[in-house]
């Protein structure tokens, strides 16, 4: 009897949810469709398959996995604590990457979990950044500690069967941390999410991480500390093998991670295998990449990354300021190579979206303005997302900030990379606020939207689809007030799930304003679909050729020309040392 009893299937619940965080009102940042996929769900829901299919809790135990992603699931943990004790009472609910500004919405997540006895784990780059930086554990994560909720420092890839046995048997520890031992991913179980949470975003696009870690030493970076410098990488038979894992279920997009692809050693091998899928398969596979601004100095990357599929590419520009860039560590993004860096992406079809960031110590409300203006007429830049510079947990930054004593936000909530979090020297946080909302409407004007399509016409790409993508990095920030790459279509509110310490409002209050709102943001919307279908029709009822600054290739002569190169003396001492390397390389080889 003992033994049959023993042989039952038994169930373990592991809910794998990846938080969103609070807007200003303090209601969840959640849309009906997300733009983009969390990858660090992916890539637990992979080792927890992988888990499930070994039966690492034992043959009779199943291992039931469920993954939700905040910003386009609600979360409901009151149903998650039924569905665990109704299901045998045993489980796991993994926050899973959970950023700083993510922190203080897990925590909220947790404590009702906790309070019924639900074992909770928190990872993600707050946990590891504050480990990994910082002297002595933050009072955050302390509170979490005592609250009963296991912190996990660290990446999961070989941890993962010992972190469930622990879970199984209820003997979790406060803190498992992994900083020092980063694990290898070749071989590793890869990310995956079912199609069923792919849908959930807008594109039917997934993501992977092909490797992690990067060699420089940017001060406003957390990877470096977190990943490490050494690129680890995934295998070609790794990447094929989840490529056509999700080819399989019809997704043919992905999002490759990587938070600078150009740097992953395996780059060729990888580019290699997806060139080969594509073109002897004719496979259908179309990536998103993030790359360094010196990607093409790299032989062959850009040819090939094309061929691979890769039509859209994030860069890390920064600044176009080389004394800010010198300030930041960025020492390796050379101003004088981006014209040739963003027209190369452009000879191979491939879209360029460029990360800026404001707010660096030299910065002003009108050197701001200025830089951007320079950047439209003469740099070939697609789509610009602007970022305030933010001493994030984990980064040299954030580090230096905390050992000196200076005041930094102490809602962690605001470390989105849109609020102000620490004093800027010469602007107020009200004016680097207002720079930083200006600096879209300046980039995303009517007549710079119209020159992007311009050009994009000119270069082949289709007029229509950059225009929808103009229109949505503008009108994201613009009405919703988030940033591009935490917005969706249809933002979802619940009056019930207002940030704790924040008054419940009463329904004649929360659905009247909530239904102004609506309507409201599809007016706007409808007036910037309006404006900007003007656009479209006029350029392609132009049939002229189009040409213009930031199109023509690089010469020799504008480099004392043009405004970039003109304007600061850093810009000029920049200049200047190209010229001594032109120069000392033209004796070295002659
Ligand atoms: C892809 C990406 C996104 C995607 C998807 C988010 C995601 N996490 O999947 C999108 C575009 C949505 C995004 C948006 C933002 N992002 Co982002 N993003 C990344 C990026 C480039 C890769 C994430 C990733 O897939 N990493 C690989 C995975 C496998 O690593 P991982 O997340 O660390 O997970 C491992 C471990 O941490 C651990 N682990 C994680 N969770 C758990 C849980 C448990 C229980 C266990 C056991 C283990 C565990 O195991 C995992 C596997 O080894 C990272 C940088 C990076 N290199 O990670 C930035 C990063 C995470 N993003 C960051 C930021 C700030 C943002 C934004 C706020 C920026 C903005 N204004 O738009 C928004 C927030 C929106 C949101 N809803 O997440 C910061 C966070 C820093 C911090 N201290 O908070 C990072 C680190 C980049 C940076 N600038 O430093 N991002
Ligand atoms: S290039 Fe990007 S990933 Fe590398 S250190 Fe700089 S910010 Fe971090």
């Amino acid at each position: 009897m003992t033994g049959a009893r023993a042989m039952e299937k038994e169930t373990f619940h592991l809910f794998l949810i990846k938080p969103s965080h609070y807007d200003d009102d303090g209601y969840v940042i959640q849309w009906a469709r997300s733009s983009i996929p969390a990858n660090t769900l992916a890539a637990l829901y992979g080792l927890a398959l992988d888990c499930a299919q070994r039966h690492v809790l034992g043959e009779h135990i199943e291992i039931r996995i469920a993954a939700a992603d905040e910003t386009n699931t609600r979360i409901k943990p009151a149903e998650i604590v039924d569905q665990i004790r109704n299901g045998g009472g045993r489980g796991l609910i993994a926050l899973v990457g959970v950023q700083t500004n993510q922190f203080p919405r897990a925590m909220d997540i947790a404590r009702p979990l906790r309070a019924a006895g639900i074992a909770v784990c928190i990872g993600g780059f707050h946990v590891s950044g504050c480990i990994a930086m910082l002297p002595e554990v933050p009072p955050e994560l302390r509170e979490a500690m005592d609250f009963g909720v296991t912190l996990f420092a660290g990446e999961a890839e070989g941890r993962l069967d010992d972190l469930l046995r622990a879970a199984y048997r209820n003997e979790l520890r406060p803190l498992y941390n992994f900083m020092n031992d980063l694990p290898g991913l070749a071989g590793a179980a890869v990310p995956y999410l079912p199609r069923e949470v792919i849908r959930r975003t807008s594109g039917t696009r997934t993501s992977f991480d092909a490797g992690r870690g990067c060699p420089f030493l940017c001060s406003f970076c957390t990877i470096i500390n977190v990943q490490g410098r050494k690129s680890r990488s995934r295998t070609a038979d790794d990447v094929e093998h989840l490529v056509r894992t999700n080819l399989a279920q019809d997704v043919h997009n992905f999002f490759i991670t990587d938070d600078n692809l150009a740097r992953n050693q395996n780059w060729e091998a990888i580019f290699d295998r997806l060139i080969r899928m594509r073109e002897e398969e004719k496979l259908r596979i179309y990536i998103v990449a993030q790359v360094d601004t010196m990607s093409h100095k790299i032989r062959g990357f850009i040819t090939k990354a094309s061929r691979a599929g890769i039509n859209r590419v994030f860069i890390g520009l920064e600044s176009i300021n080389p004394d800010a860039l010198k300030e930041a560590r960025k020492g390796q993004n050379q101003i004088t190579e981006y014209r040739a860096m963003l027209q190369a992406w452009h000879r191979v079809g491939t879209l360029t979206y460029a990360g800026y960031i404001l707010g660096f110590p030299g910065d002003t409300p009108a050197s701001i303005e200025r830089d951007i203006r320079i950047i439209q007429r003469e740099l070939s830049i697609d789509l610009l997302e602007f970022f305030i510079l933010t001493p994030l947990p984990g980064s040299a930054d954030h580090k230096k900030l905390h050992l000196a004593g200076v005041e930094m936000a102490r809602d962690l909530n605001k470390y989105d990379l849109v609020h102000v979090t620490t004093g800027h020297p010469v602007m107020s946080d009200d004016e680097l606020r207002a720079a930083y909302r200006k600096a879209w409407d300046i980039y995303y004007s009517p007549e710079h939207v119209e020159r992007v399509v311009r050009r994009s016409k000119a270069w082949g790409y289709d007029p229509r689809n950059m225009l929808t993508k103009l229109l949505t990095f503008h009108a994201v920030p613009r009405i919703e007030e988030v940033h591009p790459l935490e917005g969706g279509l249809f933002r979802r509110k619940y009056r019930r799930e207002r940030r704790p310490g924040m008054p419940l409002e009463s329904p004649f209050v929360f659905y009247p304003r909530y239904a102004r709102e609506i309507v409201s943001k599809h007016l706007r919307f409808a007036r910037m679909v309006w404006q900007h279908w003007r656009i479209l029709r006029r350029v392609e009822r132009d049939s002229n050729p189009y040409m213009d600054v930031a199109m023509t290739p690089v010469q020799d002569a504008e480099f004392g020309e043009m405004q970039m190169y003109t304007t600061t003396p850093a810009a000029k001492f920049a200049v200047e040392k190209l010229r001594r390397r032109k120069s000392a390389h033209a004796v070295g080889s002659s």
